[in-house]
């Protein structure tokens, strides 16, 4: 009886840190982008899966800005302001360009969701 009682006990546990370590496993992955101070804008990744993803952007300079734009995104940071903002973004299967808007032509790059 005894024993009986105490598997019945780690079970209960088991279930219990199972349902606990659910929702931290779906909290959304974060990407970095990186703007200046210099002529450059970064992503921390080239290529991820789709889903929901927090951006954390970097923003190191008053002549740049940080523009997301496709697939029903369209998301763009203040070029005057130099500090850092926090996006959560849904990113679908396809290609994403990211540019900053007064330099487009030289800065600029793409991410791919598949
Ligand atoms: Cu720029």
């Amino acid at each position: 009886m005894r024993s009986t009682l105490a598997v019945a006990c780690v079970a209960a546990t088991a279930i219990a840190v199972a349902a606990f370590a659910g929702p931290a496993a779906a909290a959304p992955a974060k990407l970095t982008a990186t703007v200046g101070p210099g002529f450059t804008i970064t992503l921390s990744k080239k290529t991820v899966k789709a889903g929901t993803y927090v951006v954390i952007l970097r923003e190191r300079s008053n002549i740049h800005n940080f523009h997301l734009i496709g697939l029903g995104v369209n998301k763009k940071t203040s070029v005057a302001a130099v500090k850092s903002y926090t996006w959560t973004v849904k990113l679908k299967r396809g290609t994403y360009r990211f540019i900053c808007d007064p330099h487009a032509s030289i800065m600029k790059g793409t991410l791919k969701v598949t």
